[in-house]
Parts: structure tokens; C-alpha cells; sequence
């Protein structure tokens, strides 16, 4: 009989708040409900509970699935007819596919559920990391290896025909983010799991993922990413567990009565750990309609009438990111974001409440963690629900909100840090505008009396004068007889005036995330350095304790052991174990083996084998043959200005000059180079597309000219995302890292190709600066600007003389129409180069030459392949550090003050 019709139901909700006597029956400090000191859940209003009678089912006896191939091959010829319902004997690879995954899905959860069981039986805190992306990519190969399945499925899937790389090629791409605080995201879930941490993730069950990008005569095309058609064996659906949601309305009498409600519904996506027993949760909420229809509008006919709560409900869950150039687009995104944060700090309360009654222990039981302002609502929301639906008051709810959450900055770019129009807040969230108009005003008097004791301290001039200085909170640009107390309060309120639309008022949420929690912290050094003394200056004066910095890591299952085999063979063979898998820090091994000339010839081997498997995607994807002997030169990435793609561009266009100017004796002096580049534009940002475009413009007079033939290959992928970044980063050799100064919070890719021992070239921001120290300076190609020195050079741009000739030869090249429509590429090449129309924020023109110089470094080293090869190792060997295991350890213990809980072997 088929394991899903056994009575497993109960056990299969684990953690939920269903009134069901509990499966754990030791809980010695659990209270009884009644007992309860605050008032009952706030119960989904129409949803009903299972009503499970556990205690008199015979639980003991669930069948927990065998894990020998002959078991696996079974149980896969079992889902394939019951479950999917086809034919075992004329199986596609697709059903195969499916069928195989839920097996794997079966064994995620009878791990899952003991789990769950093992931490409620323990009640030790807990971290919830709240994100409104994660971009996961597929399950498939990581299941099965984290469960440690790999060789018994190997052999079941070989029984059936297959191979797993070809089954794994059937899996959709789980594309719930737009790149790296997504992925980020993602493998924080794998290191949580990994290092027995009790931890959840919450965030939206999109139905379209991140859009589907196409190439239509080299111009970025878009497609909705229906990534759900097949069904998703990886998640489980809990009807049962869901929230109301409310929008609009009015508050009366301090009571919000929203006018318009949703419900948020659960599911379940299991994570498992390496090397361990625990598999942990991401909980992904689906906004549903509290009526399904209106059968009075539909009986009259009216079907639009009739379906219209239930579109409005759908569309919460329906896109990452809704383009928000409308007003309804705008207010999309806001009720996005309280629907997932409402919904997610409810579920943690009721279940809180169902082993506690005291909301002062909120703070050791509970840790929430902002990824970056999309879910920052969440200080008024769980102020209004600890006020409003637990009865506690203003200041033991602000006690608690201040110990409960926790904020991550990713970015300093001004489009990410999200201000909410007044006018929308109050719309939308009425009661949460009271509560933050109550935080600012708070918030503002605080620092009105610090600015009146310094200014009080100190004669006013010396106050301006020392308004420069970091201790001073008067704003650096008071202006002459400006009060100093209006200038930081209109500088520093969370609620200040639209900059560029007198009278319009804004919520600044960062601002509010960093004063309603408990910690504030930045992604890598130099990052968590700069937002303390700018974007946040003032907040780090007031609370220096606050500021963290916690550079990135990424986990090291996907992204080297099972996206790169033939090194991890090859690294396990050399240290004598795989523990480097869990130990990153255990590479450092391979460094005494750098020199060695085997080991160099093996590593080069495996390189060369995913070079080979990287140009045949390309040829099946792209249709260009590339020399494998070349140098792989990668840039792969979201597109953006500040990313400068273009940099890279202008240099590629360069070489192209260059070869073709040389005589064919010259020529044979030039490294072979195949530049690949991938990466989404979003879909208002008109540069980053030109930025598409004039990748595939060039490649398409390039890779046809004969005279270069093999020397030069430009080509873009299209569609990149995480399954392609498996392929590509283990062929890469060279990979772009090129960022301004100061403008990258860390990157992860960087960390990624250090990983996979493909060298970097460079700048100075971002992670890319911890890199370099890991590695010796010496190792990186390293060139630009300081990130100090950039706001001076932004001022000087205007009156820059250095053109480098070779940068007035690319602009020419490009505005000659060398590389086909001379009038599209116009704007492009006057924002970095014509000073009367831009600016060239940048700083490409500052950074050409020097890009240049280290290039040439990079083709003079790749003639020394020993040398080359010897620093690839290094590369690898020094990437312990940048294990997400290793960054989700220092935020357990400096943050979350979160301990791990590993569930026994049984
Ligand atoms: C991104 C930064 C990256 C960083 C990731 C993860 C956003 C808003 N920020 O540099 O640009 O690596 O976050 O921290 O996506």
C-alpha cells in the first residue's frame, strides 16, 4: 500500500496551531490553554482546523521508507503510477522525473516532522529569517546528497535507465528572487539546516517567478516564469494554517476594522542539512480569497463582479516584485509585504503561545531577521499585534519588538532602500501609520533634546563648524539660519518630506528597522563600514552598540561539491576526506599542494572537462562554437550600471581593436579569450538593457569576423539563473567582479568562482576586499579607484582630462556605428563620456586605464599555466571563510543568540 494513504495526517503537521493534542507528550513546562494569560490566537476566521484524534492512531507504525536502491527503485515505479499516474512501462524522463522526486520528498518529510517534533520537545529559540526572496533554484540533486541518498539513488535511477544529471535537467527552477540577497537567502536556509540551528525561513509563494528572459534579435525579451505547471513535489501545502490578513478601512476607537481581508495560507517546503539528521523549514505563504466567489454577482450574470475579491486576493501571491510604476503597483508591493510578514509573525506568536504565556520571553524564544527593508514592516506589525491583539502596553511591546527583531542591510544604492508615501500607508495600513507616526514622533523628540544638549555644549558656530565632524548630529548641510533641531529632524525623522516632491511625505523604513531592532548590520567589511558613516551615520552615533558587520558566505554543497564533482573527487582525494564539506576552513589543506605538478595537472584536467560541458550549452543554447583552449572570462550577474558590465564591454571592444590592428605575427601573442556574460535587466531600466544589447551587438560582429576567428568569442546567455551558474562557475577561469568602489554591499558570485578556483579580477569593494586578504592581494587582479576617493572624483568628473586614447577609440568605434545602430548606442556611450549631458557616476572613465593594465596582467599570467593553475588552487584552498556556514555561525552567536539543536539518530 502506498506510504500517502496511511493515517499520517497529524504527524504531518507538525508544528501547527491546531488545537490537536500534541504527538509530544513530555512537555513538562507546557501550560494548558486555559491558563493562558493573553487572549487566544488571532484564528483564521474561516479556515477550519484539522480536528485530529492523535492519540488514538497508531503512529508508531508509519512506515518510515526504506533507503536501499531496491526500495527507492520500487518506491519510484510506485509514485510513477499512483501518485503521478502513468504508465511504469512506457515511462518519459519527465514523469520519471516526478515520480523520483516525490520518493525524495517522502524522505524530506519523515525527517522534517522528527525534527519539528524533537525541537517543540526542546523549545529553544528560535530564528525566523523573513525575506521576501529566495531563490532556491532546484532540490533535486541537493536533497538527495544532503540526506546522503546519493549512492543508493544512483543505483535505483541507473536500474531505471537514467542517470541523475539527466533527471535533475526536468526540474523548473525555483526562481522566488532577482539575485544575490535572493540566493543569499537561499543559502542561509542550507547552513541553518547544516549547522542544527532551530530556524525557519518565511517569505511568498509566488506563482510567476522571476520573468523568463529571451533574446529577440539581441534585445532582452521578457516571459512570465510559470514555474508551477507541473506541480512542486519539493513543497507541502497545509490548508489548514492560515492567517487574515487585513488592508484599508479605519481605525475607531484605537480598533482597526480593515475593509478588505485575505487569507494567508501555508506551505511547507522541507530543507535538509549535510551531514545531519535535521531538516528544517521554509514556510511560504499563498494569499487566498475569504470568499471564493460571489454567487449573488454570478447568478446575475455578473462573472467579473463575481470573481473580483478572489483576483485581488490572488494577485498579492501572484508576482515577485510587481513593476510598481503605478499607484496599484506601488500599494502591491506594500501589501506584499505586511501579507508575508503579518502572516509569518502570527504563526511564530501562535505558536509561541501554545508553550508560554508570558510575552516577555517573546525575546528568548524568538529572533526575526529583516533581509534588507522589504519586510522591515515588521516593527509596527508586531508592535500592533503585541498592542492590539495581546493586550500588552506601548512600552512592554516596544521592550519586546526591540529584543525580537533584527535588520540586514544589502545595499546602499538609494532605488533599494524602500520609502512608503504617507498617503499610501495610511490607505493601506491605517492602524500601522499610527503606530509609526507614534515610533517617529518618539523617535524625533530624542533627538530634538540630544541636538538642543550638543548645541548647548558647544556656541552655535563651533556646532556648524563641527557639523563635518562624526560626533556632531547637526546635518552636515544646515543651512544659514536654519534650526539645527527642524535640519536633523527633517534629515533623521523615519517620516520626513519627499526630496524631490515638496509636501509629500515619506516613510523611511530603514530608518525605522535600524531604531526598532535590536542590531543593524552591513554584508561585508568595507560595506558594514561605509553604512555606518553614511547612510546611518547618525543612528550609529546614537547606537555604535547596534552596528554589526557579517560578510556573506554561500553554502558549499551547491556550489562547489555537487555543481563541480570533478573537483570535489579530486579534493577529497588530495585531503584524504570529504569533511571539507562541512568544514570549509579544512581547504586551507590544499595549500601545501599548490606547487605540486600532479595535483596541477588533475586540477587543470577537471577544469578542462567543465569547460567542455560549458561549450556545449553555449553551442546548444547560443549556437556558437568556442575554442575550449581560450581563456573562460565570465561576468555573470544582475545588469546594472554600477555592476558596469559596459567596463567590460569597452575592454572586450578594445581587444577587438587591438587584433584587428595588429599584423598576423602579433596576432598569435594574444590570449585566446571566449567572454561570457548572463544576467537579467529589470524590466523598467532602459541602460541596463542597452547594456544587453550592446553585449550581443558586439558578439555578433566579432564572433563572425574571420580575421579573428578563435581569438575572440562574445557571447550572452540568456535566462541566467541558478542552475545555469552551476554550469558556468566551475568552467570559468577569469571571472568580473568590477563594481565602482563603495558600491557593491559584497557580492556572492565572487565567493562562488574563489570556490571553484577561477581567478578574479577585481576592484576594490565589496567582499572582493576580504577575498583579496584571504588569498594575498598579489593573487587577485586587482585595479580602480578607492571607495574614499569617490565622492571627490564624482565632483572632479566634469573637468577629468586623462581619456585614455584607447577610450576615445572604443567611444568612436561605438558612435561610427562599428557595431551596428550608431544612433542606439548614443545615450549609453554619453552617459560615461559626454560631461555636458551626464555624469558618469560610475566612474568608468576614471577606472578604464588601470582596468586595462590589469588585464594585461591576467594574459601575461595565463602563459604560465603552471603558475596560473597554482594560484587556482590557492583560490580554493582559501574560500573557508566564505562558507555560509561559517557566516550563519557568527550571526547565531553575535545576533540571533540562537543554539543548535541536532536531532538525535534514532
Ligand atoms: C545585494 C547586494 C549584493 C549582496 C547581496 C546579498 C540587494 C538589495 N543587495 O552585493 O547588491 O551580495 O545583496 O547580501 O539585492
Amino acid at each position: 500500500m502506498p506510504a500517502t494513504r496511511l493515517p499520517v495526517t497529524a504527524s504531518l503537521i507538525p508544528h501547527s496551531n491546531s488545537r490537536r493534542a500534541s504527538l509530544v507528550q513530555h512537555r513538562p513546562q507546557a501550560l494548558p490553554r486555559q491558563a493562558n494569560a493573553v487572549s487566544a490566537p488571532p484564528a483564521p476566521m474561516d479556515v477550519e482546523r484539522s480536528q485530529a484524534k492523535t492519540d488514538s492512531l497508531p503512529v508508531e507504525h508509519l512506515p518510515h521508507p526504506k533507503n536501499d536502491p531496491d526500495s527507492i527503485e520500487q518506491d519510484v515505479l510506485s509514485k510513477v503510477s499512483y501518485t503521478i499516474g502513468a504508465d511504469p512501462k512506457a515511462l518519459t524522463t519527465k514523469q520519471t522525473y516526478r515520480g523520483l522526486a516525490w520518493t525524495v520528498r517522502e524522505r524530506l518529510i519523515d525527517s522534517f516532522n522528527k525534527t519539528q517534533e524533537y525541537w517543540k520537545s526542546k523549545d529553544p529559540k528560535f530564528v525566523y529569517y523573513l525575506s521576501a526572496e529566495f531563490l532556491m533554484g532546484r532540490s533535486l540533486t541537493n536533497a538527495v546528497y544532503n540526506l546522503g541518498l546519493e549512492g543508493e539513488y544512483g543505483e535505483a535511477i541507473r536500474k531505471l535507465g537514467y542517470s541523475l544529471e539527466d533527471l535533475q535537467d526536468q526540474e523548473q527552477n525555483a526562481s522566488l528572487g532577482n539575485g544575490g540577497l535572493g540566493r543569499l537567502a537561499a543559502c542561509f536556509m542550507d547552513s541553518i539546516a547544516t549547522t542544527d540551528l532551530p530556524g525557519w525561513g518565511y517569505g511568498i509563494r509566488y506563482k510567476y517567478g522571476m520573468f523568463k528572459q529571451g533574446l529577440d534579435k539581441g534585445f532582452q525579451s521578457m516571459a512570465p516564469d510559470i514555474w508551477l505547471s507541473a506541480g512542486n513535489p519539493w513543497e507541502v501545502y497545509r490548508p489548514e494554517l492560515a492567517y487574515r490578513i487585513g488592508f484599508y478601512g479605519e481605525v475607531k476607537d484605537g480598533k482597526w476594522i480593515p475593509a478588505e481581508s485575505v487569507n494567508a495560507v501555508a506551505y511547507d517546503n522541507p530543507i535538509p542539512g549535510f551531514g545531519t539528521n535535521n531538516v528544517t523549514n521554509l514556510r511560504l505563504f499563498e494569499s487566498q480569497p475569504v470568499n471564493e466567489f460571489n454567487l449573488d454577482f454570478f447568478n446575475e450574470g455578473n462573472f467579473d463582479e463575481a470573481t473580483q475579491e478572489k483576483r485581488r486576493a490572488e494577485d498579492i501571491s501572484a508576482v515577485l516584485y510587481p513593476n510598481d510604476a503605478t499607484d496599484y503597483g506601488r500599494e502591491l508591493r506594500l501589501k506584499q509585504q505586511v501579507f508575508f510578514v503579518s502572516a509569518a509573525i502570527q504563526d511564530v506568536i501562535a505558536r509561541f503561545k501554545e508553550q508560554h504565556s508570558d510575552f516577555n520571553e517573546l525575546p528568548n524564544k524568538a529572533v526575526f531577521t529583516m533581509n534588507d527593508t522589504h519586510p522591515t514592516i515588521a516593527v509596527a506589525e508586531l508592535m500592533r499585534l503585541l498592542i492590539d491583539q495581546e493586550g500588552l502596553d506601548w512600552d512592554n511591546a516596544w521592550a519586546i519588538t526591540t529584543k525580537t527583531l533584527a535588520f540586514t542591510n544589502h545595499t546602499v544604492m538609494p532605488e533599494a532602500l524602500e520609502k512608503w508615501p504617507v498617503k499610501v500607508m495610511t490607505k493601506l495600513l491605517p492602524r500601522h501609520m499610527e503606530i509609526i507616526s507614534k515610533i517617529d514622533s518618539i523617535w524625533k523628540g530624542s533627538l530634538a533634546d540630544r541636538v538642543k544638549a550638543q548645541i548647548e555644549a558647544e556656541p552655535k558656530a563651533e556646532a556648524k563648524a563641527a557639523a563635518s565632524e562624526e560626533s556632531s548630529l547637526v546635518p552636515e548641510d544646515t543651512e544659514a539660519g536654519e534650526d539645527p533641531v527642524d535640519a536633523a529632524l527633517a534629515k533623521y525623522g523615519i517620516i520626513c518630506e519627499n526630496p524631490w516632491e515638496k509636501g509629500v511625505k515619506l516613510v523611511n523604513m530603514a530608518f525605522m528597522a535600524v531604531i526598532g531592532s535590536k542590531s543593524t548590520n552591513g554584508v561585508a567589511a568595507i560595506h558594514s563600514d561605509i553604512i555606518k558613516h553614511t547612510i546611518f551615520k547618525d543612528f550609529y552615533e546614537i547606537y555604535p552598540e547596534k552596528f554589526q558587520n557579517k560578510t556573506n558566505g554561500v553554502t558549499p554543497r551547491r556550489w562547489l561539491a555537487y555543481c563541480n564533482p570533478g573537483l570535489r573527487e579530486l579534493i577529497t582525494k588530495t585531503l584524504g576526506s570529504n569533511e571539507w564539506i562541512k568544514h570549509l576552513e579544512k581547504l586551507s589543506g590544499l595549500k601545501q599542494h599548490a606547487e605540486d605538478k600532479e595535483l596541477q595537472a588533475q586540477w587543470r584536467a577537471v577544469k578542462q572537462e567543465n569547460k567542455q560541458r560549458l561549450a556545449k550549452y553555449i553551442k546548444a543554447n547560443v549556437g556558437v562554437d568556442v575554442p575550449t583552449n581560450a581563456m573562460f572570462d565570465v561576468q555573470i550577474k544582475r545588469i546594472h550600471e554600477y555592476k558596469r558590465q559596459h567596463l567590460n564591454m569597452f575592454s572586450i571592444i578594445n581587444r577587438y581593436l587591438e587584433i584587428k590592428a595588429a599584423s598576423p605575427e602579433e596576432r598569435k601573442k594574444f590570449v585566446p579569450r571566449v567572454c561570457v556574460f548572463g544576467g537579467k535587466a529589470a524590466s523598467a531600466y532602459y541602460m541596463a538593457k542597452k547594456m544587453i544589447r550592446l553585449v550581443t551587438a558586439v558578439g555578433e560582429v566579432v564572433n563572425n569576423d574571420q580575421e579573428v576567428g578563435d581569438l575572440l568569442k562574445v557571447v550572452f546567455l540568456p535566462d541566467y539563473n541558478v542552475s545555469l551558474a552551476e554550469v558556468i562557475i566551475p568552467a570559468a577561469e577569469l571571472s568580473h567582479h568590477i563594481s565602482t568602489a563603495g558600491t557593491e554591499g559584497s557580492g556572492t558570485s565572487n565567493m562562488k568562482f574563489q570556490m571553484n578556483g577561477c581567478l578574479i579580477l577585481g576592484t576594490m569593494d565589496g567582499a572582493n576586499v576580504e577575498i583579496a586578504q584571504e588569498i594575498g592581494k598579489e593573487n587577485m587582479f586587482v585595479f580602480g579607484v578607492d571607495a574614499e576617493d569617490v565622492p571627490r572624483l564624482r565632483e572632479e568628473r566634469k573637468d577629468f582630462k586623462d581619456y585614455d586614447p584607447r577610450w576615445v577609440k572604443v567611444m568612436d568605434s561605438l558612435l561610427a556605428g562599428q557595431f551596428g545602430d550608431a544612433e542606439y548606442f548614443q545615450d549609453l556611450v554619453d552617459n560615461v563620456n559626454d560631461m555636458t549631458k551626464s555624469n558618469d557616476w560610475f566612474l568608468l572613465a576614471n577606472d578604464f586605464a588601470d582596468y586595462l593594465r590589469a588585464q594585461k596582467d591576467v594574459d601575461e599570467l595565463y602563459k604560465d599555466q603552471d603558475e596560473w593553475t597554482r594560484r587556482s588552487i590557492l583560490y580554493t584552498a582559501s574560500s573557508g571563510f566564505f562558507s555560509s556556514d561559517r557566516c550563519i555561525d557568527d550571526y547565531a552567536r553575535e545576533i540571533w543568540e540562537v543554539e543548535p539543536v541536532a536531532v538525535p539518530s534514532s
